[in-house]
């Protein structure tokens, strides 16, 4: 495998609306994150991937872009995000943005353009039917519920959103969408940038004609997911992409892949793949229902267990998959794979160790490293996130109480990942000094930054020792590079596994509050980790404490 800049580094997610708010409006900016770059050296992260700040309505949370050449005023400016780059690359870090190409804002020029004159130029940059009364051009349903496809405001026709109403979905059909897409990416790597994230990137195919596909509820819409697993070619503008912008400028690109079918993998990851890595949402999406949030699943640890290690089969040594325990789509890793009531520093710590120390690049997701756990939101108004709001519709349709329609988006909220990060114990936990956009969980008082960078028990001071593992240059090769062989996959509560390169290092983490043990093929010579004090040991075996997480090199 050709060695790359981004193999060895730890990145890093940072919802801007929610880091740091540096002039007291309540929403978190640019200037924010700079003054928070030195925390971020010190616990010892390489790339900052930022959620868009881009000029947007907000109506998904920027994800919903009206200007890709911007910054939007409530982020800062131009020459915030220049200084941004220039802070990063100064303390030897790298920047990813955030690439939201499968659609645009309604508010951007083109899309109004296409409004105006919907058979002209930039009518051809959307997917545009005309309106039929009583008949939807197909039955797909929208990411956030509903139908895809709305009336194009002062026209006679409807237009295609897989998301929002407001994310009109661009025509990747069209040569010249592709090209304004690549000259916008190429603008940003030429100012300093060192990659993106690519959103929703498997959705800019659509299956040719567009048709209806089998309902699956009873609103008689279907998922979109069919549609998309029958699209053929995107690798024809992925290729294309890829050749024009991110190989130009050794630029790192990690996709937001859904439908990676284990053949997919070399075309996806591969040596010549489309991006450089994509995400790993195996344990994420498990126990997720077709049906909708009031449906889905907790996850146990042996599944936890069986997720990361069947992903981890699948990618074998054939590229990187960017492992996360969360992220802003997602509840908080510590509340969704830890039992209630187990939650507690050893047991996050845990996680984390057998997270990171899998084959791949770790994502850590602003607050993971504190240990931030999930609101207990107690009324949709406190919930901002619009895909919440269709949550909570869906399960009131399917005839859940308001109080069990509330758990249910409370459990799964995109909302959880997106409160304000916890920096200290005082107002806001130090978010703000005004009053934040979204809520702050009530628990900052005993969770917060402050109090974890100089404890070295904290959970922010293991996410801090183990970023120092993988960059340590007797085990880096070996946690890089190394193979991944689980072991013990049969017992129950219990993830265990070796990397194997130049160095043989063992990880294990027994995933129960009750201690357990374990008989080591051989002596350890080292410990590499440990969220305990000690290790209680009878010869090679192991009395495991409860949530004890090791690493071990033989
Ligand atoms: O997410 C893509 C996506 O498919 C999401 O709907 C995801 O499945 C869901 O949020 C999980 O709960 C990306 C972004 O990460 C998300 O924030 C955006 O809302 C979405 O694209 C549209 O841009
Ligand atoms: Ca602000």
């Amino acid at each position: 495998m050709t060695k790359q800049w981004w193999h060895d580094k730890v990145a890093y997610q940072i919802y801007p609306k929610s880091f740091y708010d540096s002039n007291g409006d309540g929403i978190g900016d640019i200037p924010g994150i700079i003054r928070k770059l030195d925390y971020l050296q010190d616990l010892g992260v390489d790339i900052l991937w930022l959620s868009p700040c881009y000029p947007s309505p907000l109506a998904d949370q920027g994800y919903d872009i009206s200007d890709y050449y911007n910054i939007d005023p409530r982020f800062g400016t131009m020459e915030d995000m220049e200084q941004l780059i220039a802070e990063v690359k100064k303390r030897g870090m790298y920047l990813l943005m955030d690439l939201v190409v499968n659609h645009c804002s309604d508010e951007h020029e083109w899309f109004q353009k296409a409004c105006q004159e919907p058979d002209g130029k930039y009518g051809k940059y959307f997917y545009l039917r005309d309106k039929e009364e009583g008949k939807l051009p197909t039955n797909w349903r929208s990411a956030f519920g509903g139908p895809a496809w709305d009336d194009m405001p002062g026209t006679n026709k409807q237009y295609l959103h897989m998301f929002h109403k407001k994310q009109p979905d661009l025509n990747w059909e069209n040569p010249q969408v592709r090209e304004e897409i690549y000259k916008n990416i190429n603008w940003w790597l030429d100012k300093g940038v060192d990659g993106f994230r690519l959103d929703a990137i498997m959705n800019i195919k659509k299956a040719l004609p567009l048709h209806d596909y089998a309902p699956d509820r009873e609103d008689g819409l279907c998922n979109i997911g069919a549609m998309l697993q029958e699209a053929k070619g995107i690798g024809e503008f992925l290729n294309e992409m890829r050749d024009q912008t991110f190989r130009v400028h050794n630029a790192f690109s990690v996709g937001e892949v859904f439908c990676a079918k284990p053949d997919n993998l070399p075309g996806l990851i591969g040596e010549n793949g489309y991006f450089d890595s994509i995400f790993d949402f195996n344990a994420a999406m498990f126990g997720f229902s077709p049906n909708g949030w009031y449906d889905c699943s907790p996850v146990t640890p042996d599944e936890y267990r069986d997720c990361c290690f069947e992903s981890q089969k699948r990618a074998g040594s054939i590229g990187f998959l960017a492992n996360i325990i969360e992220n802003h789509d997602w509840p908080r890793g510590a509340s969704r794979y830890i039992p209630e009531g187990d939650r507690c520093p050893e047991s996050k710590k845990m996680l984390a160790a057998l997270s990171f120390l899998l084959r791949g690049i770790p994502f850590i997701y602003q607050g993971q490293e504190l240990g931030m756990e999930n609101m207990a939101f107690t009324s949709m108004d406190e919930v901002d996130d619009v895909s919440s709001h269709g949550e909570y519709q869906v399960a009131l349709k399917a005839g859940l109480s308001p109080e069990d329609a509330l758990k249910a988006v409370s459990t799964f909220s995109r909302d959880n990942g997106r409160t304000p990060m916890h920096w200290s114990d005082e107002a806001n936990a130090g978010f703000t000094t005004g009053s934040p956009w979204l809520k702050v969980n009530p628990n900052y008082t005993a969770i917060h930054a402050a109090a974890q960078v100089h404890d070295p028990d904290s959970v922010w001071s293991f996410y801090k020792k183990l970023i120092a593992l993988r960059k340590n240059p007797v085990y880096k090769e070996t946690i890089v590079y190394g193979s991944l062989e689980p072991v013990w996959q049969n017992r129950h509560n219990l993830m265990a596994y070796y990397r194997k390169g130049d160095k043989t290092i063992l990880v294990i983490g027994n995933y129960q509050k009750q201690g357990q043990d374990v008989e080591l093929p051989a002596a350890y010579q080292e410990i590499l980790l440990n969220n305990y004090s000690d290790v209680s040991q009878d010869g090679c075996t192991i009395h495991l404490h409860g949530y004890q997480a090791l690493a071990l090199a033989f």
